[in-house]
């Protein structure tokens, strides 16, 4: 394969769509070396099948708000690669969904998906609604009407799609309860991230945000160190961000910073556990603003403008969004001393950011290893469906633990440096496409 030929070719199918061509460019300049020493992949193409999504639906959403006037959104769901199971991965609601964000984040599940170690394929969905400002009666009836197109091409053995950015327990307790209505059948596997008492697993919510904070602990003592003590700076206050902050905390670690689109709040004494309960509060206001952080708790100051990349810290945790983290923001935390950024957001930091932190030689690993904790969990949440019946909060943990240290070592199998360090971007994306690749092998060309 050569990267340059192929990325001018998806770039001519694919115009603009230029989050989409990142992912594809980063996982291809990691997999060109591997690639080129099977000439059976070569001779099936399976590069050219890899980073083409199976199929994308598109449809019109039409809800009525709370004036009583229609409302019309895009709902999409891109079904990416089944090579190793059923289509998997979240539904995110946010006002700058499109079909280039969706193509990037079905691409990286698929190979995050291959990561955990359980046979998921790869998905993603959503919608350019935006959750901001909405009552909750408008965003049950905007989930309803979502569910009303997507039921006829979701299943528990086809595709079953969770929560991600603006898609909580809330959203997926609406679309569920649709989805039983239109079916005329309960099915507890159809989504993941349900509640506890229908089907849900026990740790979903926190699963994203601990498996990130396992993966940290493995990086970190593989270094010869420890999280104890030591500084963390968290970006949004999702589930993601309040799971994370949550494990740091209980692991010994000071959660000293978190930002929201508006600012960031500066909690130089870490965060308190009412603290991290009121990110949740947080985000289901709504409001999509941290400043209320500073206001409720005195000992924290809120600046707006500023990212959490401001704050002199050991540890950076971007747990938001895609590319929240570039190249001046990498330049201002290498110049304070930060020396592990792990993404715990799809990826979170963009090209520039990620080169800086290999330059300075600081522990780095991509989202796709560190998040893959949540939809692990997910698979899990599959599996005690499947059963009928629930496992312990230990036992998923156990299972959790199991998964990340996995991951983990296959990071370092494949991405081990001659000077002895871990390059965790190809790690991750060699060991991702090989178990995917071998399946598409094995089962012809279709
Ligand atoms: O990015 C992700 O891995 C998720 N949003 C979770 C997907 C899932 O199916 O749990």
């Amino acid at each position: 394969m050569n990267v340059k030929d192929l990325m001018t070719e998806l770039e001519r199918k694919h115009p603009g769509e230029n989050e989409y061509l990142q992912a594809v460019r980063e996982v291809l300049e990691s997999i060109e070396e591997v690639y080129n020493q099977h000439p059976e992949f070569e001779a099936a193409r399976i590069v050219e099948r890899i980073v083409e999504p199976d199929r994308i639906f598109t449809f019109r959403v039409t809800w009525v708000d709370d004036k009583g006037i229609p409302q019309t959104n895009l709902g999409y769901r891109v079904q990416f690669n089944s090579a190793i199971g059923p289509y998997k991965g979240g539904l995110r609601f946010h006002k700058a969904v499109n079909p280039s964000m969706l193509k990037f984040l079905g691409f990286e599940q698929t190979f995050k998906n291959a990561l955990t170690t359980l046979p998921m394929g790869g998905a993603k969905g959503g919608s350019d609604f935006d959750p901001t400002g909405k009552s909750n009666g408008e965003i049950m009836r905007f989930c309803q009407a979502f569910m009303l197109e997507l039921w006829h091409n979701i299943g528990v053995d086809t595709d079953v799609p969770a929560g991600d950015v603006g898609v909580g327990g809330r959203e997926i307790g609406f679309m569920n309860g649709m989805f039983q209505k239109l079916a005329r059948q309960y099915h507890t596997g159809v989504l993941t991230g349900k509640g506890e008492t229908w089907g849900g697993s026990i740790l979903r919510p926190e699963a994203t945000g601990f498996g990130a904070l396992y993966f940290v602990e493995h990086m970190l003592k593989r270094d010869g160190k420890d999280i104890k003590d030591k500084t963390v700076v968290v970006s949004g206050f999702g589930n993601v961000a309040w799971g994370a902050s949550k494990k740091a905390t209980e692991l010994g670690a000071k959660v000293i910073g978190v930002s929201g689109p508006d600012g960031v709040v500066h909690i130089p004494g870490g965060m308190t556990n009412p603290m991290i309960d009121f990110l949740l509060e947080l985000r289901s206001s709504n409001q999509n603003i941290v400043a209320p952080f500073a206001k409720k708790f005195p000992e924290a100051t809120f600046t707006a403008g500023k990212k959490a990349w401001s704050i002199k810290c050991d540890i950076a945790l971007p747990c938001a969004f895609q590319n929240e983290l570039n190249g001046d923001d990498a330049a201002e935390l290498l110049k304070n001393g930060t020396w592990c950024v792990a993404e715990v957001s799809n990826m979170g930091c963009t090209p520039e950011a990620i080169h800086a932190f290999q330059k300075a030689g600081i522990l780095f690993a991509p989202g796709k290893a560190v998040n893959a904790g949540g939809v692990a969990t997910s698979g899990l949440e599959m599996t005690q469906n499947c059963m009928h019946l629930s496992w312990a909060g230990h036992e998923v943990d156990e299972k959790l633990h199991f998964i990340m240290e996995s991951i983990h070592e296959a990071c370092v199998k494949f991405g081990l440096n001659k000077n002895g360090s871990i390059d965790y971007v190809k790690g991750a994306n060699i060991a991702g496409f090989m178990k995917v690749a071998q399946a598409m092998l094995e089962q012809g060309i279709y």
